[in-house]
């Protein structure tokens, strides 16, 4: 499991695009999302590498908490 930390995620629109970015990585992916501590814990195939980069070409920053 990763746990990243996304300060800009603040809303559903947020969590959902984030959806739709780690699923278009790993359409099996599982996603919990935690708007008040802008943290999320995704299960998933791809490397925490990939998830920080394509989060951050779609402008969310991301770190591994
Ligand atoms: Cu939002």
């Amino acid at each position: 499991m990763t746990k990243l930390s996304v300060p800009e995620m603040s809303c559903n629109c947020c969590k959902s695009s984030i959806e739709k970015i780690v699923k278009g990585i790993d359409a099996s992916a599982r996603i919990e999302f935690d708007l008040e501590t802008h943290l999320i814990n995704i299960e998933c195939n791809a490397s925490e590498v990939t998830l920080i980069s394509a989060l951050k070409e779609k402008g969310y920053e991301a770190s591994v908490v």
